[in-house]
């Protein structure tokens, strides 16, 4: 009965039953999360995505939203029988400005970036999981990524946004409601929702600048000298991008893409600066004496991001990986790998990240611990949270983690209140994010 109100909405070929067609959006992108869903929905506009949402409610039939299927937590896909509504036809972009563009749900990470790069600027929020990842659900996420440290995270990108509600109303512009709309105030809470509030169906993003000089550079660097090394790069005015990796994972990267590991150290930063002027000389009076391979051109940087890029990718070869998207003050960083591989010793232990998790320079690391074999994630994250950092970062709390979300997230209460007020029948995402029956 509700899938033939929704065939009437999206047509045939968008509402897929068949369980070879729904397979794909059935499991999430590491593999380790797999559910099965009753029909794979894709609204090929707005008013589709509202039609269709209406009927949900109206059957009180649960949803789970999906984008590009890269989350790493498990919000995305079915895993409790909900019916997947897939924004991937929501793609439209349109460039507003030279300092803003809009565009739908489904929109590429790859297409946003080229939409901001057609009027010169860039897209502050870049992953190597670019061409799939779709911007409703890195705005739900609250995505960071490798130009964090520069941008901030996606929240901080984000201009307006039109959204549907769990009773398939729509709301164009969140800047625009009223104080007595039941979504006002809702734009302060949208990045990293993760789903649960409302769907988003389209945002209006900053473009950032790009200037035309860049330098990128790979530096080894010894556990003693780490934090030294990246507070200084944070400080440089050009910084672009600050990442961290070990041996184990330049040698995952080469192996992945062919190479030789340029260098291997307890630690290597690779940082990017970019400027008007050349910022090759000030980055390079802080590298000082630490060895290192600097590239000043655009393609000579980014074979270094490869060995960075490829790191994804790397684990997912050896098997289906553990992930902790985990942050942690700069001052044991280097006590997290031999923590966890202490915490796993059946495990072969990856870890990588983002030396800073925002713009402002705060000393706190956006590290993604992988994991490889048999380890009991309880453990890891317990190291984590006795380290003083916190067991979610940029990739959300999803299913992955939500029973330990309480002490992960201080907005708990008032997310527990929105989702109260705005799906009072908890139809949307319901088990992702909030602890508990939700
Ligand atoms: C990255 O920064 C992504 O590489 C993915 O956030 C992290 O695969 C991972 O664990
Ligand atoms: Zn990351």
């Amino acid at each position: 009965m509700l899938l033939n109100e929704i065939i009437a909405v999206v047509g045939l070929d968008h509402c897929l039953t068949d369980p070879d067609l729904r397979a794909s959006y059935e499991v999430d992108w590491t593999g380790r999360y797999r559910g099965t869903s009753p029909a794979v929905v894709r609204p090929g506009s707005v008013e589709e995505l509202a039609a269709v949402l209406a009927l949900c409610h109206g059957a009180g039939q649960p949803v789970v939203v999906q984008g590009g299927n890269t989350g790493m937590v498990g919000g995305g896909v079915p895993l409790a029988k909900e019916l997947v509504i897939s924004v991937a036809r929501l793609g439209n972009v349109q460039v507003v400005s030279d300092a803003s563009v809009r565009a739908g749900a489904g929109t590429t990470l790859t297409r946003l970036q080229e939409a901001a790069a057609s009027v010169g600027g860039k897209f502050g929020v870049d992953t190597a999981a670019r061409d799939s990842a779709t911007i409703g659900g890195m705005i739900a996420t609250n995505a960071g990524g490798m130009n964090v440290v520069r941008f901030g995270p996606m929240g901080d990108q984000l201009l307006d946004a039109g959204i549907v509600l769990a009773d398939g109303s729509y709301v164009p512009s969140l800047r625009q409601t009223r104080p007595d709309h039941p979504a006002f105030g809702l734009i302060d809470h949208l990045a990293g929702s993760e789903g649960i509030l409302a769907v988003v169906a389209h945002a209006d993003l900053v473009i950032g600048t790009d200037p035309p000089q860049v330098a990128v550079a790979l530096i080894e660097v010894a556990a003693e000298r780490l934090q030294a090394l990246i507070g200084a790069v944070g400080d440089l005015s050009s910084v672009y991008a600050v990442e961290l990796f070990g041996a184990p994972e330049v040698e995952l990267a080469a192996d992945g893409i062919g190479r030789s590991p340029p260098l291997s150290a307890d630690w290597l930063a690779l940082v990017e600066c970019r400027s008007d002027e050349d910022p090759a000389g000030s980055l390079g009076e802080v590298v000082g004496d630490l060895p290192a391979v600097v590239a000043t051109n655009q393609s000579v940087g980014e074979e270094l991001w490869l060995f960075r890029e490829a790191l994804t990718e790397g684990v997912s070869r050896l098997g289906i990986p553990h992930k902790f998207d985990v942050r942690v003050p700069h001052d044991v960083l280097n006590d997290v790998r031999p923590r966890v591989e202490a915490a796993a010793p059946e495990g072969r232990v990856f870890v990588w990240g983002h030396a800073f998790s925002n713009r402002y320079g705060h000393p706190t690391a956006n590290l993604h611990v992988n994991v490889i074999g048999t380890v009991d994630d309880e453990a890891v994250f317990d190291v984590i949270e006795d380290l003083g950092g916190s067991i979610a970062a940029e990739h959300g709390i999803g299913t992955a983690k939500r029973h330990r979300a309480d002490r992960a997230r201080g907005n708990l209460a008032q997310l527990r209140e929105l989702k109260g007020r705005l799906d009072p029948q908890r139809i949307l995402n319901p088990n992702v994010l909030l602890p508990g029956p939700s």
